[in-house]
């Protein structure tokens, strides 16, 4: 493994005031899937997920339940790692904001800010969301159906007068721009990168970064009365959990800058102009990618407690099975756009493209080969053309899914996969070795190989989507490897085959037939 080719994913650190839902499951998800697929790629991946447990929010549902602050968010955060373990993710860390770690890392960051002369206290006289644990200016404000004001969000606003520190963002404009103009790449998509300038072009305020009105925050190194503003804390787990502020830290070494922050929309403004203008400012660099992705709601509502609708992702997990949502979530929409989550849409795809397209394909094709090639690998003869044309689809699937996955187009790569599925499916329509098993057995075992070969090479392909069904694919086919490099290692003819059994059940219910 080439040291130079090295990857480090991270999920935004989910806030504990509430239960993991389909949401948080899907940035985790996508960027579990990535990690795992560049594994496969031969890089060195680290992968970190975790939770943001300071702030007035967290404070707030802590008191509202009763408990203290800390005791809660332990317990929250709990949920966020058990569902982590129930959908497989594999993460290498998971970051909590209260860890010891933590501290040390944030307040050296602060104190690399101050000594670069980009902190100074003032005072602070705005309007501040707790749900967006963020401040707004007056214009940016609107009314709600009773004249109160509200956050461009649609959360309340309260109005907050206290002395605070700031960090000097508005010298970061021009910086800022010349980053964005010389990495084309580092917002993705597009037209996210676009939202982004025009608000930086617009012109920056300076940032308030202390708060002295609670208490459940990190101190401020040197006047403890002020916690440090939840964000600064929050953005900061990127490089706390490399062993910043240890520049010899051997993972802050060999990930840093590597990163590819993964996040929805909503927090795309903190990770796109405040994280690298607090990196640039402390004389660190920017991360490679923030990549925001869009915004899911259900059967065509906004997802939200009050609506009842939140989906648990727990439940999907139990009613459609962890791949099928795995594949479901990433294959419905275009990575970057917003989704609608229906029970029809998912129900569709679990029973059309993973039962009928890649169940059945591997069905056949084994059962086919446990009964007429004595469960063996079968012995292909001379490759026809149409042979050749179908191994040179699957071959050519890799360098198609890894441009894909560049610029994480998840469906993208699904899609290029599943032209490979249909075509085999063609394929073993079009050739029809159930009739060549009478009339010319040979080009049967051929027909066989070139299609045992096919699921080979798609199987190792839909790991890192569908991690279990993919490794029972390639058990049933007695894959030699699993990882890309395997690629390039056929099938042996005459190595035995365990009993085939389907791995992509259909859903059976009402909904489905109707
Ligand atoms: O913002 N559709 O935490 P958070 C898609 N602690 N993704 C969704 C979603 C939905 N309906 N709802 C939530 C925070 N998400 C901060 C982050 S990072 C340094 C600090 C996902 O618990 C999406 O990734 O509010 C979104 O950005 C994240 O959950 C917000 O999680």
């Amino acid at each position: 493994m080439s040291a130079s080719k090295t990857f480090y994913i991270t999920t935004p650190i989910y806030y504990v005031n509430d239960k993991p839902h389909i949401g948080h499951a899907y940035t985790t998800l996508a960027c579990d899937a990535l990690a795992r697929f560049k594994r496969l790629d031969g890089f060195d991946v680290r992968f970190l997920t975790g939770t943001d447990e300071h702030g007035q929010k967290v404070e707030k549902s802590a008191t509202a339940a009763g408990v203290a602050p800390l005791a809660f968010c332990d317990s929250v955060s709990q949920n966020f790692r058990d569902l982590a373990a129930a959908m497989k993710v594999t993460n290498d860390d998971f970051i909590r904001t209260t860890e010891p770690r933590h501290q040390a890392a944030t307040q050296e960051l602060w104190r690399r800010l101050e000594e670069r002369g980009q902190i100074y206290l003032g005072g602070y006289q705005g309007w501040y969301s707790v749900r967006d644990e963020a401040f707004f200016a007056e214009s940016e404000l609107t009314k709600g159906p009773n004249g109160e004001k509200l956050a461009p969000t649609g959360a309340p606003v309260e109005w907050v007068e206290e002395p605070s520190y700031f960090f000097r963002l508005s010298d970061w404009q021009e910086p800022l721009l010349k980053f964005y103009e010389e990495n084309p790449g580092f917002i993705m998509p597009a037209s996210r990168r676009n939202e982004v300038l025009s608000f930086v072009k617009g012109g920056l305020q300076d940032l308030s970064i202390s708060r002295t009105s609670f208490s459940w925050g990190i101190p401020v190194p040197g006047n403890p009365d002020h916690i440090m503003y939840v964000w600064l804390d929050a953005l900061t787990n990127y490089i706390t959990a490399l062993g910043f502020p240890d520049a010899e830290a051997p993972l802050y070494r060999r990930f840093w800058p590597s990163a590819v922050h993964m996040v929805g929309k909503d927090i795309l403004r903190f990770h796109a102009v405040y994280w690298p203008a607090f990196l640039m400012a402390a004389g660190l660099q920017p991360p490679q990618r923030v990549f925001a992705h869009g915004w899911w709601t259900n059967e065509g509502q906004k997802i939200s407690k009050s609506l009842g609708n939140v989906i648990d992702p727990y439940e999907l997990i139990d009613t459609f099975g962890l791949d099928q949502t795995r594949y479901f979530l990433l294959r419905e929409v275009p990575f970057g756009s917003d989704g609608d989550f229906s029970r029809r849409a998912m129900i569709q795809r679990k029973n059309s493209e993973l039962a009928n397209d890649y169940g059945n394909l591997c069905q056949r094709v084994l059962s086919m080969i446990a009964k007429n090639c004595d469960a063996r690998v079968p012995q292909p003869g001379a490759f026809a053309p149409e042979d050749e044309e179908m191994l040179g689809k699957a071959g050519a699937l890799l360098a198609e899914v890894r441009d894909a996955l560049d610029v994480q187009a998840f469906h993208e790569a699904l899609d290029r996969i599943w032209s490979v599925i249909r075509a085999a499916n063609a394929y073993i329509d079009r050739q029809a070795p159930w009739t060549l098993r009478k009339t010319d057995p040979a080009r049967m075992a051929t027909v066989l190989y070139v299609l045992a070969e096919t699921i080979r090479r798609v199987a190792i392909l839909t790991q890192p989507f569908m991690p279990d069904a993919s490794a029972a694919i390639l058990d049933q086919v007695a894959a030699p490897g699993r990882d890309f490099a395997a690629l390039d290692a056929p099938l042996v003819p005459g190595t035995p085959l365990p009993a085939p059994h389907g791995v992509f059940p259909r859903h059976e219910t009402e909904e489905a037939a109707s």
